[in-house]
C-alpha cells in the first residue's frame, strides 16, 4: 500500500532497519550521509537504492528539514554511486517516488538508479 508522506517518519519502516544492521542489505556504498544497496526486485540490470542516513520520507521532506551538509552528502553520494558502478557512459534514470500517486511503499526517502538497458521516455 502507498505510503502516506505527509504524516511524520516512521522508524519502524524496513529502510530504517536496514540502516540499523538489523536486516541486510547488499551494500555497494556507504559514507557520512548516505547507504547505497541493490533493490530487492530489480526493474534493469542495475537497480540500486541510495538513502540518505537521516530520518526523511521524502525529497520534500528532506529538502525542508536536512541540514545543508546532509544534502550536499546525499546529492553527491548519489553521482559517486553512479560513477562507481561505470554508468556515467551509458547512462542511467534518477527517480524518486513521493506520496500516494507515485506509489511509493517505503517512507524513507531512496533514490532509484536504474541502468543497464535502454530505458525508453519516462512517460507514465
Ligand atoms: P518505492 O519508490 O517506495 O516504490 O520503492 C521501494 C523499492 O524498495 C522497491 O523497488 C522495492 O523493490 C525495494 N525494496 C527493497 O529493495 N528491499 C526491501 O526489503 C523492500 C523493498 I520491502
Amino acid at each position: 500500500m502507498p505510503v502516506d508522506a505527509t504524516l511524520p517518519y516512521d522508524d519502524s519502516n524496513i529502510f530504517a532497519k536496514i540502516l540499523r544492521g538489523e536486516i541486510p542489505c547488499t551494500k555497494v556504498y556507504e559514507d557520512d550521509h548516505a547507504l547505497a544497496f541493490n533493490d530487492i526486485s530489480p526493474q534493469a540490470p542495475t537497480h540500486i537504492l541510495v538513502i540518505p542516513k537521516g530520518a526523511y520520507v521524502s525529497w520534500d521532506d528532506f529538502s525542508a528539514r536536512g541540514s545543508d551538509a546532509e544534502i550536499a552528502g546525499f546529492v553527491r553520494a548519489v553521482g559517486a554511486v553512479a560513477r562507481d558502478a561505470g554508468l556515467v557512459a551509458p547512462g542511467y534514470r534518477l527517480l524518486a517516488n513521493a506520496g500516494t500517486h507515485s506509489l511509493q511503499e517505503v517512507p524513507h526517502l531512496h533514490v532509484h538508479i536504474v541502468a543497464g538497458r535502454p530505458l525508453g521516455p519516462l512517460l507514465v
